[in-house]
């Protein structure tokens, strides 16, 4: 019995593939490896060049090469190879029916008709790797948070708390979408019966609802395909609209000054266990509420300035690497993740409305299937950091139509002093303080430098080590 909470990672069950392959490790103790004895002069590229190169082949080319040996039979089965040949075909953009595997789908062939061949001495983590990644339990990384980590819970909250103290913090709201009048009637099997014609954005693709909740019942990808619908309340007749309120407390939403002009600004999110948002911040520095209407979701978090391990920010913070999936992040990087100060998590249910605070970096992974709607907002007191963000990081600005917006910072700040010039005012005075405080500082520094000739933050001691 392990009694480490954060030791996730001792719980994972390790499942047979469909096809038997093994990780390559199982070669050291066996006589052959079909990757060497089968493949030909394919057995000379590392396994993961093998793959990129069947990824140039049509459907009826990989099926040949697959043909040829049961090596190369294996690596013709990996699934992101049908999954591509899938989502470039006419038959994604069209009618077709979800047939469990994108293999399958793409020759349109039922479960039983598709031979499989086992392949109990294939030894390659490349293709393993996918399938495990989709079978890891989540139960042990959702569960059994850390009490220092555990996210605020409010029945409710009223918008001078929220101002004064909560603006800048993660929370959940227990109460104010029980009270809305699509909770309990919208599941995504309600809206399918409704809208199962009608085609939503599920990542690059634009899916018939029915086909895309056939796919969310019977598939085992590793980072599941997710709908993420910006149009949902022109697609649902604004019934959906109809059916939710934004919560008092987050008050007014400035960005609403940009009347035409504003980015997108609120989606249906709707998964499969296991789906869910790899780490980000939300564009713009906006904040964010997250509603679920149906399912669960567990959420991590970390304040601005404490990128998550395994994401790797460029020094302006223009750009974002987390190569990871969420199911690999979370193998390799939640149990450290977790003792670092400042990690908030929580769940929330059905029923339950998340806040997220601008710049604050979170991912979410769906512990069951789930229907969400979230909306990006800018409230009083994040209004200087919206102002800071589209001034200082224009080259990191997303979601204006830039033929019509040639600077969303001026036109922010012309329409804040249109419509709402006293709170443009204190919010540019914040900032000036803070620019003015930041200058304090920095003479400070350069005082520091000038007098010691060498001021430089570490640990006493003199040690060189890049630890900090
Ligand atoms: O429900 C989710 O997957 C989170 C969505 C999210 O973070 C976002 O819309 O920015
Ligand atoms: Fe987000």
């Amino acid at each position: 019995m392990h009694d480490d909470v954060n030791d996730a990672s001792v719980e994972i069950e390790i499942q047979p593939h469909p096809l038997l392959i093994k990780p390559s490790g199982n070669a050291f103790t066996s006589e052959s490896n079909l990757r060497d004895t089968s493949c030909g002069l394919f057995a000379l590229f590392p396994d993961e060049l093998i793959l990129q190169v069947l990824g140039y082949l049509s459907e009826d080319e990989l099926n040949a090469v697959g043909a040829t040996s049961k090596g190369m039979y294996g690596f013709s089965r990996a699934e992101e190879l049908w999954k591509s040949l899938f989502i470039e075909s006419p038959a994604c953009k069209e009618h077709f029916t979800w047939r469990g595997t994108w293999r399958r789908t793409v020759l349109n062939l039922s479960e039983t008709s598709e031979a499989r061949i086992a392949l109990p001495n294939l030894f390659s983590d490349a293709l393993y790797r996918p399938f495990h990644m989709s079978q890891v339990p989540l139960g042990p990384f959702v569960s059994r948070i850390p009490l220092q980590n555990q996210i605020l819970r409010f029945s409710d909250m009223s918008a001078e708390e929220f101002n004064t103290k909560y603006s800048n913090t993660p929370f959940v709201l227990t109460s104010p979408v029980k009270d809305w009048p699509g909770f309990g009637e919208w599941t995504y099997k309600t809206l399918v019966s409704k809208y199962g014609d009608i085609k939503f954005r599920a990542e690059s693709v634009d899916w018939r609802l029915r086909d895309y909740v056939a796919y969310m019942e019977n598939q085992s990808d590793e980072s599941p395909l997710y709908l993420f619908d910006r149009a949902f309340v022109e697609k649902t007749n604004s019934e959906m609209e109809a059916g939710f309120t934004v919560p008092d407390c987050f008050g007014k939403d400035f960005f609403e000054v940009l009347g035409s002009d504003r980015p997108d600004r609120r989606w249906m999110i709707l998964g499969p266990e296991r789906s869910g948002s790899t780490f980000h911040k939300d564009p713009n520095a906006t904040s964010a509420w997250n509603a679920v209407v149906e399912g669960e979701k567990y959420w991590i978090m970390f304040p601005p300035d404490s990128p998550p391990p395994g994401v790797f920010v460029s020094e302006d913070q223009s750009e974002v690497t987390s190569p990871l999936s969420i199911a690999e992040w979370l193998v390799g990087f939640h149990k450290v993740a977790r003792r670092i100060p400042g990690c908030v998590e929580g769940i929330c249910k059905a029923g339950e409305i998340l806040h997220v605070p601008s710049g604050w970096w979170h991912l979410v992974v769906n512990t069951q299937p789930s229907l969400a709607l979230t909306q990006n907002f800018v409230p009083t007191t994040r209004l200087p950091a919206a102002l800071e963000f589209l001034d200082k990081q224009r080259h990191s600005i997303s979601g204006f139509n830039c033929e019509r917006v040639k600077d969303p910072y001026a036109l922010f700040v012309q329409r804040m002093e249109e419509q709402y010039p006293g709170e443009l005012k204190k919010a540019m005075e914040a900032l000036e303080a803070k620019y003015n405080r930041k200058t304090k500082w920095e003479m400070l520094v350069e005082d520091k430098k000038g007098s010691s000739g060498g001021f430089s933050f570490g640990f006493a001691g003199g040690d060189d080590s890049d630890d900090d």
